[in-house]
């Protein structure tokens, strides 16, 4: 018996019960390890003192016990009155003359200051979400292991509505997810509250993130009924002391679905009560309901052109409904039509011309770039050009196109690249962060929407590397100067380990993968050249689907002259949307750099590239470097994966096989389809297709996730 119990022992050391398995994220809050660093630590914090009592500095008071308790391994309780050592949060007016003086302007609503004074801590900001805030700062600062001794820093968000939008749908489904099914269990709520959302709210407010739009925006009707609504209120109960307001995707039609009026016309005054007696029950529900998100007219979700009225009338509409409750609509620009010689044209010519005509209370939101959360992507035009307009950008965390929930990709380079991008709506320096910030124009209203990469999987996003992308989004959206060296370092930090041995190496590989994934899968400028329908691998000699510009053929246009989209005067001039300034990078094949050939030009496939390469050469080289980027990435994890838990180990080492693999397959099933046109030879060095291109056209996957 004694035996069998020894034995027991020694399995439960060696593969802990409470495995990592991810659910955590970056809220780890694990006994520090490095013992000079805990000293000192524990030296200067020996307690806590809340002042307030609302629900948001409960929250406050138990994420700084736990947490502390968690990283000093001993008990940190809270103080009768302040002394040497203690960790003080208040806002400026409950702490009153504990405050020493000093300016709080900065920090706005939901900023926060952070100083020490006479051997404490103090953690302070105008509002309670301000100094929640604040706490989850000073909780990143020591777990990324940062000195504590003598800081004074202020933070505030640089952009007001920092939304994850949820594709998720009411049966729990999840469009384009892949990290299981929504965790918003919509059959037992409102009774059951699930622990989860309390740890998403957590999640999100460490983050900065205070928006959330809980339904899919190919909504269904019914999320605005009364049932729904209990539900969503729920929701927006947990939510509500992490400073996360509710929205909801707005079915445009639901007045005749759920209202049983015979139209959605937004110049009818029965449809326009309709959407204001809604409202008013909405916010009888949630009182602090943030507004709705709308996708109209497009991939056929109804909308105002159905009565042959514009988006300003549908968003205007709504936003007037909305209005004395303080809510704003999101009304997407993701809109392209079969009659447009170019589908990258059209959300421009629907919207440019509605400038100035939306409320005031009513953001447009833009995807990134013109076609649709492709790898790569230039900016959308619309950036820049729409000045009387709040325009909100739209990323995509969830990987429709970069590998679901299988590939490492970390984003943020590629947000970086779209931020930082220059419009030059105003001259030099116009950078579309500048004109989403709402700084170019003015604006107070501006913002930053990820459509979210989050299901019920354990670890909430499917590949644990998924997690990065979510966090990267908050930060960049609370500070868009943040790099993504920075965000991965902290991320990394408070996600696995302190372990420079782990971090520099592992950094460096996330820095490197969005660069691999567009060269396994897109190289030079290629987009939407993937399977149809759900997405799932390569397929770029499709031409079935049902509209022209659903084909892959259609973007990458293909022939035994050459390759690409030519958007110059000579083709379909979507090039002319952008400032000329802006536009002259792309508009020569000289001025154009190779990474965005493919997007603007039809090039020979002997063209010699800036590279030195020909296009067919560069396009095979540049293939076979992101399937060796992986294979780098493996050997990387090989090495470091000794510094992390077994279990996360473990499944990071599974997925880059298959990314590794899928990788090859892209290379292979490309390569052997462009040759067909090219009809030259592979260059040396790059390996011959495993398969035929028959082979590769023949792969079905009628049940891959979409
Ligand atoms: C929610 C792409 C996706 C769709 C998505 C759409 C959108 O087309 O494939 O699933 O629909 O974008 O952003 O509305």
């Amino acid at each position: 018996m004694r035996k069998y119990f020894l034995l027991l022992l020694l399995f439960v050391n060696l593969h802990p019960l409470h495995a990592e398995d991810g659910y955590r994220l970056w809220l780890r809050y694990d006994l520090i390890t490095d013992a000079a660093l805990l000293q000192d630590y524990r030296t200067h914090i020996s307690g806590i003192y809340i002042t307030g009592e609302s629900a948001t500095m409960a929250a406050a008071r138990r994420e700084l016990t736990t947490a502390l308790t968690g990283m000093l391994g001993k008990t940190i309780q809270e103080q009768p009155k302040p002394q040497g050592g203690t960790v003080i949060a208040g806002t400026a007016t409950a702490l009153g003359p504990l405050l020493p003086k000093g300016s709080l302007s900065a920090t706005g609503e939901e900023g926060f200051r952070i100083l020490t004074t006479a051997g404490r801590t103090i953690i302070t900001g105008n509002t309670d979400a301000g100094v929640l805030h604040g706490v989850f700062h000073f909780l990143r600062l020591l777990q990324t292991h940062q000195p504590i001794q003598t800081l004074d820093l202020s933070s505030a968000p640089g952009i007001r509505y920092r939304i994850l939008d949820h594709w998720d749908n009411l049966n729990r489904t999840i469009e384009r997810g892949y990290a299981g099914f929504s965790i918003w269990d919509w059959h037992k709520l409102p009774g059951y509250l699930d622990r989860r959302y309390t740890d998403y709210a957590r999640a999100n407010a460490s983050i900065g993130i205070n928006g959330t739009v809980l339904n899919n925006v190919n909504a269904n009707a019914l999320s605005l009924s009364p049932a729904y609504l209990e539900k969503a209120a729920a929701l927006a109960n947990v939510f509500r002391p992490y400073g996360i307001k509710v929205y909801l995707s707005a079915r445009f039609s639901a007045p005749i679905e759920t209202g049983g009026l015979k139209t959605a016309d937004p110049q009818d005054p029965q449809v326009q009560q309709w959407w204001k007696d809604k409202v008013k029950e909405i916010y009888s529900y949630i009182p602090d309901f943030g507004g709705f998100l709308v996708k109209a007219n497009s991939e056929g979700q109804p909308g105002p052109q159905n009565y042959g009225r514009s988006h300003a009338d549908g968003a205007n509409m709504l936003a007037d409904a909305l209005a004395p409750y303080k809510g704003i609509v999101m009304w997407r620009a993701f809109v392209y039509s079969n009659t447009n010689e170019d589908r990258f044209k059209q959300a421009y010519d629907e919207f440019k011309p509605l400038d100035g005509q939306f409320r005031d209370n009513v953001a447009v939101q833009v995807k990134n770039g013109p076609i649709d959360f492709q790898p790569r992507e230039p900016f959308h035009p619309l950036f820049g050009a729409m000045p009387r307009t709040p325009l909100m950008i739209e990323f995509q965390l969830t990987q429709e196109y970069q590998g679901f929930a299988t590939h490492l990709v970390y984003m943020p380079p590629q947000f970086r690249e779209v931020l930082m991008a220059d419009t030059y709506a105003k001259g030099k320096g116009s950078t579309v962060a500048k004109v989403i910030d709402g700084s170019l124009e003015g604006h107070s209203l501006s913002g930053i929407a990820g459509v979210a990469n989050i299901g019920n999987d354990r670890n909430w996003t499917g590949h644990p590397f998924g997690q990065a992308n979510w966090y990267a989004l908050g930060r960049l959206a609370w500070d868009y100067t943040l790099t993504p060296d920075q965000i991965a370092d902290e991320w990394l930090r408070q996600t696995f380990t302190n372990d420079t041995r782990f971090v520099n190496p592992v950094k460096a590989m996330m820095l490197a993968s969005h660069e691999n994934l567009v060269n396994y899968m897109t190289p030079l400028g290629l987009h939407h050249i993937m399977g149809y329908g759900h997405h799932y691998g390569p397929a770029p000699w499709f031409d079935k689907g049902a509209r022209a510009d659903w084909n892959p053929v259609y973007f990458h246009r293909a022939d035994s002259a050459g390759i690409g989209f030519d958007r110059t005067a000579t083709g379909s001039n979507a090039l002319a949307q952008y400032t000329p300034e802006a536009r002259r990078q792309w508009a020569t094949l000289d001025s154009c750099p190779d990474i965005w050939l493919l997007w603007f030009h039809h090039v020979p496939w002997n063209y010699t590239l800036h590279s030195g390469n020909t296009l067919w050469n560069e396009l095979c080289k540049r293939y076979e470097a992101g399937v060796q980027g992986v294979q780098t990435m493996c050997n990387t994890w090989d090495k470091v994966s000794q510094f992390v838990d077994e279990e996360r180990a473990e499944q990071v080492k599974m997925l880059l096989q298959i990314q590794l693999t899928e990788a090859g397959w892209w290379r292979d099933a490309c390569l052997a389809y462009f040759q067909t046109f090219a009809k030259m030879p592979l260059p040396a060095g790059i390996p011959a297709p495993a398969h035929t291109l028959e082979y590769y056209k023949e792969l079905q996957f009628p049940l891959a996730p979409h």
